[in-house]
């Protein structure tokens, strides 16, 4: 597995060239993988109001990479300029792109096919440094990660899907015999480093790098349970409006929430459906597809709180010898299979204290890959920010109708998480692959 970080500064504009090529081929496996296992006519159907049909999703991935590496990068003639619109995503609402005059699944291949030859012919003429846009292949990285992002939507539509499995992998590691998961791991106050003005294919949401000062804090050492979340849903968690915001409660009274989205209860048993299996909810594993105001009603229930995003990425990054920042929890190495669950190796996260070599220097485990983390914190610019290169990727998301997500699932690819990396949905969402932790303050008799 490859991301590229820093160390392709230093590469020479042959074997950056090269490495780029391979990322885009690989991404490229992962987008047809995932369309080619259903026939024509599930690629044209919606799945589900929250999502596009799947046919959508591999066509725009192939516009947006028209616009930018074709048109843009390479100042070439617009191939289909005509369906610029269709694939928007701001002119057309999720729930009505069945209804367009879409590319029919031979042709948006075909289409992809026609991009990415064009894009190739680009990637070996075009200068790789000079204009900030291609400057480390920055352009090039954007559309990798553009693409992977859709994978991981793409992946999400199919555990919305009905009917039989299509979608195979085996199940991930059990952790090593023993490991203790309970505990919390306390982060001392003071400042450190967030965001990055470093990492070369880091988006403009995580830029630039800022002192942050944080408070002491205590953070869960792993995500919590579906055997945890359990315990609030049996206790009545659903029933109690104690626990849940006033805008959370409202949103469970109209959606009639019980228990975490695939859940059905079978007798004294819950059962879960999971990429079109139906199996027992299992105890180990972080709990997932729950929103953002489940989450929080749980932290209320468990006298705890979701951290905010600056204690996430400092307990994710911070290491109290150096002082310095690292990339991810164990290091600045690129995620290999032994730190974390990523990339879709495996279609469902780990049990808790699964891969001891990817925690933090506190100890603290999987916070790259399994599930993404609900934080307390809504999205917004960090001091210093800049829109680049479009105001529509990050900008126009800004202000307090999104919540923050970190660290990325086990369907995100390595090139597109990092521990800077940054995550946004509605508090509402509940259809993509996200869990939480928790934190809380430590009183004085505990910091003593
Ligand atoms: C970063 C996951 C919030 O998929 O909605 C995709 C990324 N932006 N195409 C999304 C994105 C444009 C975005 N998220
Ligand atoms: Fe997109």
């Amino acid at each position: 597995m490859s991301t590229l970080g820093p160390e392709i500064v230093d590469l020479s504009a042959e074997e950056l060239r090269e490495r780029v090529a391979v990322e885009l081929d690989r991404t490229r496996r992962r987008s047809a993988a995932l369309t080619d296992v259903v026939d024509d006519e599930e690629l044209v159907k919606q799945h589900s109001p929250l999502m596009s049909p799947l046919v959508w999703d591999l066509a725009h991935v192939g516009s947006q990479e028209e616009q930018w590496l074709v048109r843009d990068v390479g100042g070439r003639r617009a191939l289909r300029p005509d369906i610029d619109d269709l694939y928007d995503a701001f002119q057309h609402a999720r729930a009505e792109r069945p209804e367009l005059p879409l590319l029919g699944p031979e042709e948006s291949r075909q289409y992809v096919a026609t991009v990415r030859d064009k894009v190739h012919d680009v990637l070996d003429r075009v200068p790789l440094r000079g204009r900030r846009l291609v400057d480390n292949a920055f352009a090039f990285g954007m559309i990798v990660q553009h693409e992977q992002q859709h994978d991981e939507t793409m992946l999400a539509t199919h555990q919305l899907r009905r009917g039989d499995p299509v979608l195979h992998a085996p199940d991930p590691p059990a952790p090593p015999e023993g490991t203790e998961t309970s505990g919390e791991v306390l982060i001392p106050a003071g400042s450190f480093t967030m965001g990055t003005s470093e990492e070369p294919w880091a988006l403009d949401n995580e830029r630039p790098a800022h002192r942050v000062h944080v408070d002491d804090f205590l953070i869960d050492a792993h995500p919590v349970t579906n055997a945890d979340f359990f315990r609030f849903v049996d206790s009545g968690g659903y029933q109690q409006p104690r626990w849940w915001s006033e805008e959370g409660w409202r949103y469970l009274r109209h959606a009639g929430l019980e228990a975490p989205l695939f859940w059905r209860r079978s007798g004294d048993v819950w059962m879960r459906r999971r990429f079109g299996r139906v199996e027992p909810v299992p105890a180990r594993e972080p709990v997932m597809h729950v929103s953002f105001h489940e989450a929080l009603a749980y932290a209320n229930w468990a006298g705890k709180r979701l951290p905010t995003e600056a204690e996430w990425e400092k307990a994710a990054r911070f290491d109290p010898r150096s002082g310095r920042s690292r990339r991810y929890p164990w290091g600045d190495a690129a995620p290999e299979p032994h730190h974390a669950n990523l990339g879709q190796r495996h279609l469902r996260p780990a049990p808790v204290g699964s891969f001891p070599e990817g925690r933090s220097p506190a100890g603290v485990g999987q916070l790259i890959g399994d599930v993404w983390e609900w934080t307390a914190t809504d999205f917004a610019p960090y001091p210093g920010f800049e829109a680049f290169p479009y105001r529509e990727y990050s900008e126009v998301f800004f202000g307090p109708s999104y919540k923050v997500l970190r660290g990325g699932s086990f369907g995100t690819d390595p090139a597109a998480c990092r521990a800077t990396f940054r995550n946004w949905d509605f508090p509402v969402r509940r259809q993509i692959f996200a869990g939480f932790r928790c934190a809380r303050t430590p009183s004085r008799a505990e910091l003593d």
